[in-house]
């Protein structure tokens, strides 16, 4: 037999269930920002992009001097004393930031770490694709893999031009780091290009190094969508970047600035074998033109 609650009970219930999806809903990613999608860090403000979204958070969440996340001469400027360093993160995981849909392109342009008065070994620019918001890709600059979020692509650059590309995901084992290399000389930026649409998922790093550049080409093995992020946002990814003091010394600092970070969806082959013939049926047009 059935016994219907009391009026009381039930408006008891109504509201909790309530309270509940608002909770969920706070806690959903977001479907911002639509692609493609770049931030000059021009505005004054850490917390909101260039379109005036609130979109960033920090991990410290309060920093403390020298420990900073700012913005200054359109550069986001991260200093750090040690090896938790300061980190400007996505509030939340984003439905456009998913390499598994489509291969996406991330990039970060006018990386400087000249102003660091720690020792260039110690000194740590790390950049994470991710499958969290407001955490560290990892918990320190001692292990790109301790800790943080659960999944991650973590590109490490130290001031001795030193890069490493980790990967990590919740039960999967990956021999770290799939990329460890001396560059050829100060990095400036790079454009790390992710595919998740192939069944061995790829990465290619474009490392810009003033007048000349270094490209970086490998396979991200057992990386599944399956296991990156929360139900309903399997995919679905955050950005963050972090300037870190790698045991540089009590009294020194890691600045790390950045001119800008940008993410761009690359077209299918398809798409851009098609642009190509449209190009080459354009020019041979031209070229007739020139002949009458
Ligand atoms: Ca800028
Ligand atoms: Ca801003």
């Amino acid at each position: 037999m059935h016994t219907r609650l009391p009026f009381t009970a039930r408006l008891f219930v109504v509201i909790t269930l309530t309270v509940l999806s608002a909770v969920h809903v706070v806690q959903a990613g977001t479907n911002y920002p639509p692609l493609p999608y770049t931030d000059n860090f021009s505005n004054n403000s850490v917390t909101s992009d260039d379109n005036s979204t609130t979109f960033w958070t920090t991990v410290p969440n309060s920093l403390f001097t020298p420990k900073q996340v700012a913005e200054a001469g359109s550069n986001l400027v991260m200093a750090s004393n040690g090896v938790i360093g300061s980190t400007l993160v996505g509030i939340d995981v984003s439905s456009t930031f998913n390499f598994f849909a489509s291969p996406l392109a991330f990039s970060v342009s006018g990386l400087n770490m000249s102003l660091s008065t720690a020792p260039a070994t110690a000194q740590l620019f790390r950049f994470a694709v991710q499958d969290s918001g407001s955490v560290t890709a990892a918990a320190d600059a001692t292990s790109p893999l301790s800790s943080g979020v659960d999944a991650a692509v973590v590109i490490d650059i130290t001031g001795a031009n030193h890069l490493t590309l980790n990967l990590k995901e919740i039960g999967l084992a990956v021999s770290n780091p799939l990329l460890s290399v001396d560059l050829l000389s100060t990095p400036t930026g790079f454009t790390l290009t992710l595919d998740g649409t192939v069944a061995t998922p790829t990465f290619s790093l474009l490392v810009n190094e003033g007048s000349s550049s270094q490209t970086f080409n490998g396979t991200l093995p057992g990386l599944n969508q399956t296991n990156w992020g929360a139900i309903g946002e399997k995919g679905w990814s955050a950005i963050s970047l972090a300037g870190m003091n790698n045991n540089g010394g009590t009294g020194t600092l890691v600045t790390a600035t950045v001119d800008s970070l940008s993410v761009a969806a690359i077209p299918e082959p398809g798409t851009v074998a098609l642009l190509t013939i449209g190009t080459l049926l354009g020019a041979i047009r031209i070229k007739r033109g020139w002949r009458r």
